[in-house]
């Protein structure tokens, strides 16, 4: 083992900085192998500092050429230099201007952390903590400063020259190639805002008029080509601007708002004030390249980036260990952004599927960790499901316990009194509380508190007494570094469905608040007695899905059935048949022939055919839970073999029963003859394909010729690949040829290749590895681009299960070294996929002993691993 110890960040440390920014002035020249920065700080003392207290400034693997203050150079005694900090001993005034000379590579930025070059782009990515990796700065959230840039850069291959804020002057730099361009930012903002691009670029742009009539220029840049692919990204953008006045009142407050698309990004996007930089996959689509599923993810990021403005740049977070301040709000914006623009059950069940399987498993596991950490020591391990879309639920129960007009009463008075701040959690909690006069200190657990909960509800009817009582319990077992629980407040939103469907009313509850239709559990058992029902009820629980718990009900399974047919909430609907068939497939995966398995498919096929549903609900409806999704079910000596022979097998089997059914909704689904994106289309194909899908499952006669007819009849990505997945799932004939021709038509256009990587990489085979590391190999596959990385490794680890949790270990063998391999050039992308050993835990002890070897072998390998890296590895191991 050679790697250093990593510090421990603590939030209990906390401590303002003793001076204060009060202005900075960077200029760029720009060049690629040494790109010059000059920062000006305009610094003085915090009042309540001593006086000539030490000024210890931020650093990553920066080369200081020069400092000076108020003009004077520095003698060397006075002031000490590394790669990671810059301490000047003993400044001599209160008030002083620090200039710091220091020399960049762009080029060598692997990291793409900091200042790099994308396809000869120049941008730059300073969140977290990447400006220091520009200059000697307070890189922090909580200082805050006014920014001016001056970029130089070459006129021919860096024609545009962008910052934040707004532009103030431009020209010629005479006498040489170059020319200058100076930005402000007139809003005080921390470093991690900070952004520059410099390249070839082109644009599409628009004008938009706010509510209170202030003109904005939108401009959104991308490689030159691909104008066209930016259009639906700026009607998302117009879109969200104009949401965000009419449902928070928040306006957008520079002259311009650019957007910029580059090819080399470690994640989505990026909110910089005023100049946002995106990852090229959120920002370019056409019918051709990008499937309905990259519609819907663009527009949700760019309004999230967008959203941001307010939450996250205006008010921003104090530390880093109120990241879901900024990232759960806006989180939480952005769904019900997309909820307003298109189907809210849908995206409701969108997002809870998104969150059970991303930030249910973390909770399980050794990464578990409290929406509101407490301790890191990588914080750009803590951007996590749990940070984001737990973050946003809980934001969400917030609106459930007030309702949407004392939400947005706390909403308002948060941007009121913080406007401007770098701010936190309880921050935030207090504005719902004064606004609303309420005490939200048990609630606020759910911040600070790790794991997911189980609650446990029993339901009985007296149909003398007409009284049904339901007796509840939430279960919390014991998250790392927290072994003792308290009871969470857990709002559950329901009803008590009669005989005939609809809900019955009740004349009293008592047991635990309720009104209406919502039912606050505050304590560990909780026993709830509603009077004058007058027939027995269904009880329908978590209606829209009201807390980010485990829910069991134990209710029979024609119960559940009654349920999938006819709650008036549509998201319970959907559950109900998820719960159904998780419970199928794994009493099938433990060898089991379930009870109610027919009569649960007739249910299936019915709604799969209910004219009166919503085609993208139906779609949903029809989804079988994924492999991950049932081992985590499982929970415990996980054999995934098992699981994926028995999910084929049930699929197989649906496929058969209902082949009529889903020949039938196939046949009669006509799409229009030129493609759209929206909502309904959307739905229609999501219907279309999952038919198809269970008709290849199928493997009937004609199963592989209609995917194969599908295939070649597509005149759209979504059907393309689609059908394209289901050859080469199911293994039908003509997946071979399907594949080649796929290439042969978007050999060259990444983000369409990153598909056909991507259904590579999750097909079944007898040596899913070889495999691997021969489409390593292919022309569309490369080690630099966090894109192309995702989707070849990403979608073996997390869509070929059983290749990655293959019983001879080899997928895990396969993960340490591409993580060993990867953090020597971008530790934040091979952080990432170490992650996927966040389950190890839960598999069968063969697997166990062979992934833990492979976690060991990380660790002590003969090289420096990342803090990135180890940090994650540690964890898993602890
Ligand atoms: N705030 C950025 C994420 C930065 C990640 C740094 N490792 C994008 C977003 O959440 O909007
Ligand atoms: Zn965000």
């Amino acid at each position: 083992m050679r790697s250093e110890t990593a510090q421990l960040i603590k939030l209990q440390d906390y401590k303002e900085t003793p001076y204060v920014i009060e202005n900075v002035s960077l200029v760029f020249k720009l060049q690629p192998e040494a790109t010059e920065v000059i920062s000006t700080l305009t610094l003085s003392k915090r009042e309540g500092a001593e006086a000539g207290t030490a000024l210890e400034l931020d650093g990553d693997d920066l080369t200081l050429t020069s400092v000076a203050i108020d003009g004077a150079a520095l003698a060397e005694s006075d002031y000490e230099a590394t790669p990671k900090k810059l301490v000047v001993h003993a400044p001599p005034a209160d008030r002083f201007q620090l200039e710091v000379v220091t020399k960049v590579n762009p080029t060598t930025n692997t990291k793409l952390e900091g200042l790099y070059l994308s396809q000869g782009i120049y941008c730059t990515q300073c969140e977290a903590e990447g400006f220091r990796r520009i200059t000697y700065y307070y890189d922090r959230p909580d200082v805050l400063s006014v920014f001016t840039t001056r970029i130089e850069a070459d006129k021919a291959s860096s024609p545009i020259l962008l910052g934040n804020g707004n532009p103030q002057a431009s020209g010629d730099i005479e006498g040489t190639d170059r020319h200058f361009a100076v930005w402000h930012d007139p809003h005080p903002k921390p470093a991690y805002l900070f952004a520059l691009v410099a390249g070839d670029l082109a644009c599409i742009s628009e004008k938009y008029t706010t509510a209170s009539g202030t003109p904005v220029d939108l401009n959104i840049f991308v490689e030159k080509g691909n104008e066209e692919r930016a259009d639906w990204s700026m009607d998302s953008l117009i879109r969200s601007m104009r949401w965000d006045e009419k449902v928070f009142g928040r306006e957008y407050d520079l002259d311009v708002f650019n957007i910029v698309a580059v090819s080399a990004f470690n994640m989505g996007a990026m909110e910089n004030k005023g100049l946002n930089i995106f990852n090229d996959k959120y920002i370019l689509a056409d019918s051709d390249t990008a499937t309905d599923s990259d519609y819907e993810g663009i527009e949700t990021v760019v309004a999230h980036e967008y959203f941001h403005n307010w939450t996250g740049n205006r008010i921003t977070c104090r530390e880093w260990f109120q990241l879901c301040l900024k990232e759960g709000l806006t989180v939480f914006r952005d769904q019900e952004f997309s909820s307003d623009e298109r189907s809210r059950p849908v995206k409701r069940i969108a997002d809870v599927i998104r969150l059970k399987s991303r930030q249910f498993p973390e909770d399980q596991g050794p990464l578990s960790h409290p929406v509101r950490p407490t301790e890191y020591k990588e914080i750009n391990n803590f951007y996590t499901a749990t940070v984001y879309d737990k973050g946003a639920e809980l934001v969400r129960m917030i609106k459930t316990i007030l309702g949407a007009d004392n939400f947005r009463k706390g909403m308002d008075l948060y941007f009121e009194r913080h406007d401007g701040d770098a701010s936190t959690i309880e921050d935030f909690i207090k504005c719902f509380e004064d606004a609303n006069q309420i005490d939200l200190s048990h609630f606020s657990l759910w911040y600070h508190q790790s794991g997911t909960p189980v609650v446990k509800a029993k339901g009985s009817y007296d149909e003398a007494a007409k009284t049904f009582t339901l007796d509840l319990e939430q279960i919390n077992a014991p998250t790392p570094g927290q072994d003792q629980k308290k009871p969470f407040f857990i709002p559950i939103r329901f009803g008590l469905v009669g005989p005939n469907g609809d809900d019955l009313a009740y004349s009293s509850a008592e047991g635990a608040q309720v009104d209406g239709d919502l039912l606050c559990l505050s304590d560990n058992k909780q026993t709830v007695i509603f009077h004058g029902i007058g027939s027995r009820p269904v009880p329908s629980l978590l209606r829209e899905f009201s807390a980010p718990v485990k829910l069991e009900t134990g209710l029979p399974r024609e119960d559940q059935i009654f349920l999938m047919r006819h709650d008036i909430d549509p998201f319970n609907r959907w559950q109900a048949a998820q719960t159904l068939m998780t419970e199928l497939l794994i009493e099938l995966t433990n060898g089991s022939e379930p009870t109610g398995k027919d009569a649960f498919i007739e249910a299936l096929g019915h709604m799969a055919a209910d004219e009166n549903l919503d085609h993208a609900f139906r779609g949903f409806g029809l989804m079988l839970p994924s492999e991950q999704a049932i081992a985590l079910e499982i929970g415990k000596d996980v054999d995934t073999d098992a699981i994926g022979n028995a999910r084929d097998a049930f699929s197989k089997e649906i496929g058969v029963a209902l082949y009529d059914t889903f020949k039938r909704i196939y046949d009669a689904l006509e799409m229009p003859a030129t493609f759209s994106p929206d909502a309904l289309s959307a739905g229609k194909r999501a219907l279309k394909l999952r038919c198809l899908t269970y008709i290849a499952a199928s493997a009937g006669e004609g199963s592989a010729a209609l995917a194969k007819a599908h295939f070649d009849a597509a005149d759209n990505m979504t059907d393309r690949i689609s059908a394209l997945n289901c050859l080469v799932k199911f293994e039908l004939a003509g997946a071979q040829e399907a594949m080649a021709s796929f290439e042969e038509r978007h050999n060259g256009t990444a983000l369409a290749m990153d598909k056909w990587l991507g259904v590579a990489a999750s097909a079944p085979s007898k040596d899913t590895i070889g495999a691997l590391r021969t489409l390593t190999e292919h022309s569309a596959f490369s080690w630099d681009n966090p894109n192309r990385i995702y989707a070849l490794i990403g979608g073996f680890l997390g869509g070929n299960t059983r290749g990655f949790h293959a019983a001879d270990g080899s997928g895990y063998d396969y993960l340490a070294d591409i993580t060993l391999q990867l953090d020597k050039t971008n530790p934040q992308v091979a952080s990432r996929m170490v992650k996927s050993f966040g389950t190890w835990k839960n598999m069968n002890a063969d697997r166990r002993v062979k992934a833990e070897a492979a976690l060991k072998r990380i660790l002590e390998a003969d090289q420096q691993l990342s803090t990135d890296v180890k940090e994650i590895v540690e964890l898993c191991l602890d």
